[in-house]
C-alpha cells in the first residue's frame, strides 16, 4: 500500500474505533466551554467514560477572546486551586486582592489538554441537535456534523446513549431548551421552565453560577452559563472562577448520582 493510503486508512480506522467506543457513555457533555472541560477532567479522573460534543472546530467556548478581545481573563481566589490543578499560570491584581489575571489562550488550551489527558474524548465539529427521550428519561444525544447543520443539509443524525447528560452549551442552554420544548419536561426551577439570564452583576453572578449548577431533570444536568440562564442568574463578564467551580461541582453531583 502507498503511504498516502496508509495515512488515510489509519485515520479512518482510528477515528471509527474512537467513535464506536464512545457510543455508550457514562456522561455525554454538550459543549466544550470552560465549565464543561473542568467537569470532563474530574469525571474522567474518577474513571467514568466521558465524551464532549463540541459544535465548533476548537473547544474552549468563550474563553479564547478574553474581555472584548483583550486576551486576558480574571479568576478569583476560590478557584485558583483549579487553575493550579491544570497547571495554568496567573498573576495577582495589585489593587484587587484575591483576584488574578491570566492569559485566556493559556486557560483555553490548558483546560482542553487537562480534560483530554484525564481520558475524556472530544468530538469537535459535532452539533447536538436533539436528545434521546424514552420512558420519561433523557437517555442520550442526537448528533450531526456541524457543516451539515450549517449548510442546512437534509441528513439524518446518529445517536449516543448516556447515563447522564450535561448541558454545557453556555448562554442559550440549548439542550435544556430542547428538552423543555420537545419533551415538555418540567425543570427543577420555580416555574418548571427556563427563567432566563439577568444583566451584569459580577459577584452575584459568580456565586449564582455555582448555586445554579444542578440536576434540572433526572439525568439532565447544567453547568456554567447554561445553569445561570436556566435558573435566572446574573451575568458576570470576563471573570471565570464561577465557571471553573461550576464544572467541579457538577462533576461531584454526577458522580454521586451515578454511584447510586
Ligand atoms: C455542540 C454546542 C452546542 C450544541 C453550544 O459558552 P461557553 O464558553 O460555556 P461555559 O458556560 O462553560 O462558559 C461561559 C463563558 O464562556 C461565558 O460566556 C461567560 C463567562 N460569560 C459571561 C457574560 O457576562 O457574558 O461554551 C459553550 C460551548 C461553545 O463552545 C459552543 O460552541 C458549544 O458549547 N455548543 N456544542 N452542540 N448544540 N451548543
Amino acid at each position: 500500500m502507498l503511504i498516502e493510503n496508509v495515512i488515510s486508512s489509519a485515520i479512518i480506522r482510528s477515528f471509527s474505533e474512537k467513535l464506536l467506543d464512545h457510543l455508550k457513555l457514562d456522561v455525554a457533555i454538550v459543549g466544550g466551554g470552560p465549565s464543561a472541560l473542568v467537569a470532563a477532567r474530574y469525571l474522567s479522573d474518577a474513571g467514568l467514560k466521558v465524551a464532549i460534543f463540541e459544535r465548533k472546530l476548537a473547544p474552549g467556548g468563550g474563553t479564547w477572546g478574553g474581555g472584548m478581545l483583550f486576551n486576558e481573563v480574571v479568576v478569583q481566589e476560590d478557584a485558583i486551586y483549579l487553575l493550579d490543578a491544570f497547571g495554568i499560570r496567573h498573576n495577582p491584581i495589585p489593587d484587587a486582592p484575591g483576584y488574578y489575571t491570566l492569559d485566556s489562550v493559556e486557560m483555553a488550551s490548558g483546560l482542553i489538554f487537562g480534560a483530554l489527558k484525564a481520558g475524556a474524548k472530544l468530538f469537535n465539529s459535532v452539533s447536538v441537535e436533539d436528545i434521546v427521550f424514552k420512558e420519561g428519561k433523557v437517555n442520550g444525544l442526537v448528533i450531526n456534523w456541524t457543516p451539515v447543520e450549517r449548510l442546512g443539509m437534509h441528513v439524518d443524525p446518529l445517536t449516543v446513549i448516556a447515563d447522564a447528560v450535561l448541558d454545557g452549551t453556555g448562554h442559550p442552554s440549548e439542550i435544556i431548551h430542547l428538552a423543555t420544548e420537545k419533551a415538555q419536561i418540567k425543570l427543577a426551577t420555580p416555574t418548571g421552565g427556563i427563567l432566563g439570564e439577568k444583566p451584569m452583576w459580577v459577584d452575584n453572578g459568580e456565586a449564582q453560577t455555582v448555586e445554579n449548577t444542578l440536576e434540572y431533570f433526572p439525568g439532565l444536568f447544567a453547568c456554567g452559563m447554561s445553569a445561570n440562564n436556566v435558573a435566572g442568574g446574573y451575568r458576570m463578564g470576563p471573570i471565570f472562577g464561577g465557571m471553573l467551580l461550576s464544572g467541579h461541582k457538577v462533576a461531584r453531583l454526577i458522580l454521586e448520582k451515578l454511584k447510586k
